[in-house]
């Protein structure tokens, strides 16, 4: 099962209770005071997990809690410091406070750590108290009380690159032929269920790029048809967006059609999409109708930048390939020059 959000409820650890406690020993009777402290209440910490990428774990474990922090003791022993609750979360994980929809942070790299509820204080002991004018005080404080909130977890993947188009384009073919990810191939639609993510290797270049392999999308998405606009958040945070066309027009369809089809649903779901650097694999060139549709589609779409390609014979996919890889170089330097918030 993938599950990209979820609800979580998180309570760090109570501080514990100062001690009230003296000194008794053989021939001193006036020993003093000797409580010691309450401990600190354990954290919720997040921390970015770079072998997850799901959000699975908390759909069945929603409840996460730190450790009380122990109670002071006798003889000036403080208490122990309640064990923090770590969720290791997949990186692109966006926390959101479930009531007011407000970010709380995001967890982007690996190992990188958030305290999402901070452990309650410790309460002092008697000891804490002692004066010239109060030697055998009797008063210690209660530990405060951790934080705790109830949180919305949403998982937009990090990818450099979104594969976009209708079911049956041959996204996932694509995927096989030049990540390392083996999402599963069919000629019936939606045969992928949930993102994929896939890793390009560029041996030569000694560079590698990231590819997500979104279910696919069809007219009226943004009203639920198919799988709707669930998965798109995965191609929010790519850098570059790769639409594949059927260019064979399978099951008579015009591929000029599902192109605007695409945009037009990219948009309805967040227009800034539209204004992500786009490419089109024009897909299935083998077959015989690629060329005089591939024609007709240059003419309606003259600015797209459209590469033909074949996932069957694999016929212009190490150009596409090597093209990847320069955009995204490109793309990273200007990201370098002036860094643009991620969102
Ligand atoms: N002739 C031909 N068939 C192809 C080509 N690429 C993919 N196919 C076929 O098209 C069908 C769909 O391919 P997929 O890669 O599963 O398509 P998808 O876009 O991932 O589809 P969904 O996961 O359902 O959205 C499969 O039967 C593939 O064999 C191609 O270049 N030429
Ligand atoms: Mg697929």
């Amino acid at each position: 099962m993938f599950i990209d959000e979820t609800t979580i409820k998180a309570k760090a650890g109570d501080g514990g209770k100062g001690c009230v406690s003296f000194r008794r020993e053989k021939y001193e009777p006036w020993g003093g005071p000797n409580g010691g402290n309450g401990g600190k209440g354990g954290d919720v910490l997040l921390r970015g997990d770079d072998d997850t990428n799901n959000l699975i774990d908390f759909k069945f474990k929603p409840h996460w809690t730190g450790e009380r922090g122990g109670h002071g003791l006798g003889k000036d022993c403080d208490g122990h410091e309640g064990k923090t609750a770590i969720l290791r979360v997949p990186l692109g994980t966006v926390v959101y406070h479930a009531a007011t929809g407000e970010v709380v942070t995001e967890i982007l790299t690996d190992g990188q750590e958030f305290i999402l509820c901070k452990g309650g204080k410790g309460g002092w002991g008697n000891t804490h108290f002692k004066s010239p004018v109060n030697r055998a005080p009797r008063e210690a404080l209660p530990g405060e009380p951790g934080e705790a909130g109830n949180y919305r977890l949403e998982l937009k993947s990090i990818a450099d690159i979104g594969l976009v188009g209708f079911p049956n384009a041959g996204k996932s073919s694509l995927t096989n032929l030049i990540t390392n990810a083996r999402p599963k191939t069919a000629a019936y639609p939606f045969t992928t269920l949930h993102p994929q993510i896939g890793i390009i290797d560029y041996a030569a270049e000694y560079d590698r790029l990231i590819m997500a392999d979104v279910p696919g999308l069809i007219a009226g998405a943004s009203e639920n048809k198919g799988l709707g606009h669930r998965f798109l958040r995965h191609i929010e945070r790519c850098a570059l967006l790769l639409l594949i066309v059927d260019i064979n027009g399978t099951d008579a369809r015009d591929p000029r059609d599902d192109y605007k089809h695409l945009l037009k649903e990219l948009e309805l779901y967040n227009s800034a999409l539209l204004k992500k650097p786009r490419l089109v694999a024009a897909n299935k060139m083998d077959e015989p109708a690629a060329k005089a549709n591939l024609a007709k589609f240059r003419k309606r779409y003259p600015k797209a930048e459209i590469f033909p390609i074949s996932c069957l014979s694999e016929v212009g996919v190490a150009t596409l390939k090597k093209e990847l890889l320069k955009r995204i170089k490109r793309l990273r330097r200007v990201e370098k020059k002036s860094p643009a918030k991620s969102g």
